[in-house]
């Protein structure tokens, strides 16, 4: 069986001469327009960035590969064995972003193999952890140590020894490698040094990546590494044009390392507008909860619709929902959704979270404003997470930004395969639009 490394040296050329091709025939072909609206309202479908790993569909969601989540899930190998068994697991769908082909089980363990290999964090690293007080944001201790790590790229290293950059992939291949075996590592100490004594639980080699991460955080359940493995798998990849993913794809075209590419990427996820959404929503859950048992008064649609209607008045927005791009209800929220249905139907918050749904939506249309009244990813990853005892809300996003990583980075290997040039698309002022439409 070919490695992920042998099976990539043999695809990397192949793909070259696509591309290649395809600029050759269609390069000058026009594949949109741009209006005033666009490019003053945040690039809103804009078609100019360039993204293999998945395609994004605004009526139906995300597509790996071309295949939706539900088509993952019959198809992807799982921990137990074939597809079927089980969530699929990350280190499966990885194969499946960097290769274009569904992996067999073998070819998926081997990858997990491969992580785990690399995943040790050296020691500079977990004493710089520990020295960071416990009151600074996860996310961004989870930087600090992921910049921390760079001193070890083997592309920064490969680079200043004046490599071809035909090689580029190769040593930037290596330093994905790392970066994902790392995360998890990083991810644990982080939350270890925030909410326990700084140690973390052992890691243990017939394991996954997933199960692997949830020891490491000590949790042991197997039910909960099925939710680690939907978890990490769902949040993975969103097309290019998302913040974390385009500042990943951004930086990484300047040639800077991937630990450099997505620290950047982990800043933009870590804004309230994006990846910390999933703790603002069990923030939002747990204050309307309080708010109406301090009053005496049940949870449900009527007192739902008011506390959203609080929170439209006070000018803030309802987390978890809404989306740039998305018009219909989030497949990634369904998808935790049936998982919640399988393993706790019963779940108060969940209950919440399922009255919520029936509300929001005709509160925002209402309202008037949002372009998509329904729920996306965020909304519901914090009361699964929740009923497992996992109740440091404000480590939430810490999990977005291990899976995100999956796909940010699958595309920036292949941006460096396919020698991607550095961006800069063009900005104009206010001035230059008024004189192009005055003249046009
Ligand atoms: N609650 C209240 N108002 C909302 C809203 C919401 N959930 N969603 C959109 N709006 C408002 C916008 O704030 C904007 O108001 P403005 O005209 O006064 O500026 C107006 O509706 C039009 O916005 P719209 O075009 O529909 O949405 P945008 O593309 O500008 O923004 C996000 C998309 C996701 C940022 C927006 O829907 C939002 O703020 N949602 C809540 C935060 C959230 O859940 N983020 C996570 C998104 C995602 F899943 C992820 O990245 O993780």
């Amino acid at each position: 069986m070919a490695s992920i490394q042998e099976t990539l040296t043999e695809l990397v050329p192949v793909k070259q001469a696509e591309l290649v091709a395809l600029k050759k025939e269609h390069g000058h072909k026009v594949i949109g327009d741009v209006t005033v609206d666009q490019c003053i309202g945040g690039g809103r479908d804009i078609k100019s960035l360039f993204w293999e790993t998945s395609l994004l569909d605004a009526q139906e969601g995300i597509r790996f590969r071309g295949y939706s989540i539900p088509e993952l899930q019959q198809k992807l190998p799982t921990f137990k064995g074939p597809a079927g068994q089980g969530e699929p697991t990350p280190e499966a769908l990885v194969w499946l972003m960097l290769t274009d082909t569904i992996p067999t089980k073998a070819e998926a363990d081997s990858l997990t193999h491969e992580l785990y290999k690399r995943s040790e964090i050296p020691q500079h690293v977990v004493a710089l952890l520990k020295s960071l007080p416990k009151s600074l944001h996860p996310m961004s201790q989870l930087v600090v140590g992921l910049m921390a790590l760079q001193k070890d790229s083997k592309f920064a290293a490969a680079y200043a020894s004046g490599v071809h950059k035909k090689e580029y992939w190769k040593h930037t291949l290596e330093d994905i490698l790392d970066v994902w075996a790392k995360l998890p590592e990083l991810a644990a100490l982080v939350f270890s040094n925030t909410y326990k004594d700084g140690s973390v639980g052992s890691k243990d080699p017939s394991l996954d990546y997933s199960a692997n991460f949830a020891r490491r955080l000590g949790y042991n359940k197997p039910e909960f590494d099925e939710l680690m493995r939907l978890y990490l798998v769902i949040h993975s990849d969103h097309e290019g044009g998302n913040a974390s993913a385009h500042t990943t794809h951004l930086v990484g075209s300047t040639l800077s390392d991937p630990y450099l590419s997505y620290s950047a990427g982990l800043n933009a996820l870590a804004g309230p507008l994006h990846g910390l959404a999933n703790q603002e929503v069990l923030g939002w859950i747990l204050d309307l909860q309080k708010k109406f048992k301090a009053e005496g008064k049940p949870v449900n649609k009527e007192t739902i619709t008011q506390f959203a209607w609080e929170t439209l008045k006070s000018g803030k927005v309802i987390p978890g929902y809404g989306h740039a791009v998305l018009r219909k209800t989030d497949p990634r929220y369904t998808s935790q959704r049936e998982f919640a249905l399988k393993y706790l139907p019963d779940d108060e918050l969940f209950k919440i979270v399922g009255t919520i749904y029936e509300v929001v939506p005709d509160v925002l249309t209402e309202h008037g404003k949002t372009k998509n009244p329904y729920p996306n990813v965020d909304s519901h990853s914090g009361v699964l997470l929740w009923h497992y005892g996992f109740k440091e809300f404000n480590y939430y996003t810490v999990l977005f930004g291990v899976s995100r990583a999956l796909g940010a980075l699958s595309q920036v290997f292949w941006d460096r395969a396919l020698g991607m040039p550095l961006e800069r698309p063009k900005s104009v002022t206010s001035k230059w639009i008024l004189e192009h439409v005055n003249n046009s």
